[in-house]
């Protein structure tokens, strides 16, 4: 039995959706981020970062989304939600699920929270949270792309986790000037995703409802 922290559509969103796809047997354990729940002694025992979210698998505690999500298929390979290790597709799979967590994710990050780098400084936020804003919209401009010659997945035909990662990042930039759904390779990925089943059942267990993304 996996036990996930998490909190409404935070980082967990994507390790959830897995959990569902999957059918494993799993609990969630709220971090309460409204009493900052998340930077609690108990919770830095499970994850020293104070962020969420964390996975506890018996003995094995992680943290890092896109590790809990690659721990996951590992271990759940008959779910088909990543191509066989050793092959080309899995490396492309390592590609974009690396691409989303370290470089989109990042970005949108500092979007969200420009603060964290500048204090209170308005005119020095504004600048960071534009800069982070571009970045992050040429790096979904590359996702399109990608989708427009090789989609409508990541992998083509074949849904992933990665996909799943994407539908949790949309939902982060919807604020953005050019939100993902502007781009229509990446609107049709985050439709068929979102119709999933499995992705409904997560999000509805955190209290959130369509639209997803
Ligand atoms: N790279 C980490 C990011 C985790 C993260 O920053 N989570 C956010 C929620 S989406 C969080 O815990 N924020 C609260 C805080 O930083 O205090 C991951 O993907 O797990």
């Amino acid at each position: 039995m996996y036990t996930l922290y998490y909190y409404p559509a935070n980082a967990n969103a994507a390790p959830h959706m897995l959990l569902q796809e999957i059918g494993a047997e799993y609990q969630l354990a709220l971090v309460d981020r409204k009493v900052n729940g998340q930077k609690s002694k108990a919770y830095r025992q499970i994850n020293p970062n104070g962020r969420i979210p964390a996975l506890q698998d018996g003995k094995l505690v992680l943290f890092e989304s896109a590790a809990i999500v690659l721990h996951l298929v590992d271990h759940h390979p008959e779910s088909g939600l990543a191509p066989p290790a050793g092959t080309v597709e899995r490396a492309k799979f390592y590609q974009w699920l690396i691409f989303l967590t370290n470089s989109l994710q990042e970005e949108l990050m500092i979007f969200q929270y420009p603060d964290r780098l500048t204090g209170d400084n308005a005119k020095a936020m504004a600048s960071v949270m534009h800069g982070a804003e571009k970045r992050a919209s040429n790096f979904l401009d590359v996702i399109d792309d990608h989708l427009r010659d090789n989609g409508p997945y990541f992998l083509g035909d074949q849904v992933s986790a990665v996909d799943l990662y994407l539908v949790m990042l949309a939902r982060w930039a919807q604020p953005m000037t050019k939100p993902p759904r502007a781009r229509p390779h990446v609107a049709k990925l985050l439709d068929l995703v979102a119709s999933r089943p499995a992705v409904q059942r997560a999000y509805a267990a955190e209290g959130i409802t369509a639209p997803i993304c």
